[in-house]
């Protein structure tokens, strides 16, 4: 019965690792393929691209998007991260991208979530992202929609104080974490991914982020 249910869908319940923040162990492991498909098609239209922080230095992972909005990056001006979204030319939010997003949310018990932005991120061996909020969305009442793609990694997960204690949140090929409500402004950060080979993305990690960001 678990090891049939295994390759048709997550094989746990969600897990409430906070108020608000619910982990959905293999989510998307059924999915993963024609996600990537769309990964794909979107990097080939926007590529990959080099991030900075706020004080200007170059991150170790590198994103696109889709949708409504972007992410400003050193193409257009000093800032970025997650920090600075604004308008630029992105491929189209895909339907697939729409419809797993709001049925993720809906399994963690958020209804009707709809985004119109979805943020790519790359790590390879080595890249890592440092603890931080994400506040720049302005419609904060949504929940954000994670999905682990490629190698495993380790997520740090903390509170609203950047010093509050943090916990070690392995995440792996076809996990998804909703975060919302209380957890919406958590402070959390990825560790560094380490060397390895995933059968469908080879040495990297892909992160995908379903925001609403207007
Ligand atoms: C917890 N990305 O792009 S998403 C980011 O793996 C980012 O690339 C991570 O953090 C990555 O900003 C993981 C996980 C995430 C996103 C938003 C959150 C966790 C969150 C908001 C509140 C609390
Ligand atoms: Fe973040």
């Amino acid at each position: 019965m678990m090891a049939f249910d295994s390759f048709f869908g997550p094989d746990e319940s969600p897990e409430v690792l906070a108020d608000g923040a619910m982990l959905l162990r293999g989510f998307a492991r059924t999915e993963t393929a024609q996600l990537l498909k769309s990964v794909e098609e979107i990097t080939r239209l926007a590529p990959f691209r080099e991030m900075r922080t706020q004080g200007g230095l170059k991150m170790s992972l590198m994103s696109t998007g889709c949708g409504d909005l972007g992410w400003l990056n050193d193409n257009e001006g000093a800032v970025t991260g997650s920090y600075h979204i604004r308008e630029q030319e992105l491929p189209p939010m895909p339907e697939i991208f729409l419809t797993f997003a709001k049925r993720a949310a809906e399994a963690a018990g958020y209804k009707a979530f709809r985004p119109n932005a979805c943020l790519i991120n790359r790590y390879f061996p080595g890249a890592k992202l440092g603890l931080h909020q994400d506040r720049d969305e302005s419609d904060l009442k949504a929940p954000i929609v994670s999905v682990s793609l490629g190698l495993p990694v380790n997520f740090l997960f903390g509170g609203v104080e950047r010093s509050d204690p943090k916990r070690r949140i392995p995440l792996d090929h076809g996990d998804v974490v909703v975060w919302g409500g209380a957890s919406r402004m958590a402070f959390h950060g990825v560790l560094t991914v380490k060397e390895g080979s995933h059968p469908l993305l080879g040495r990297q990690r892909i992160n995908l982020t379903f925001r609403k960001v207007s």
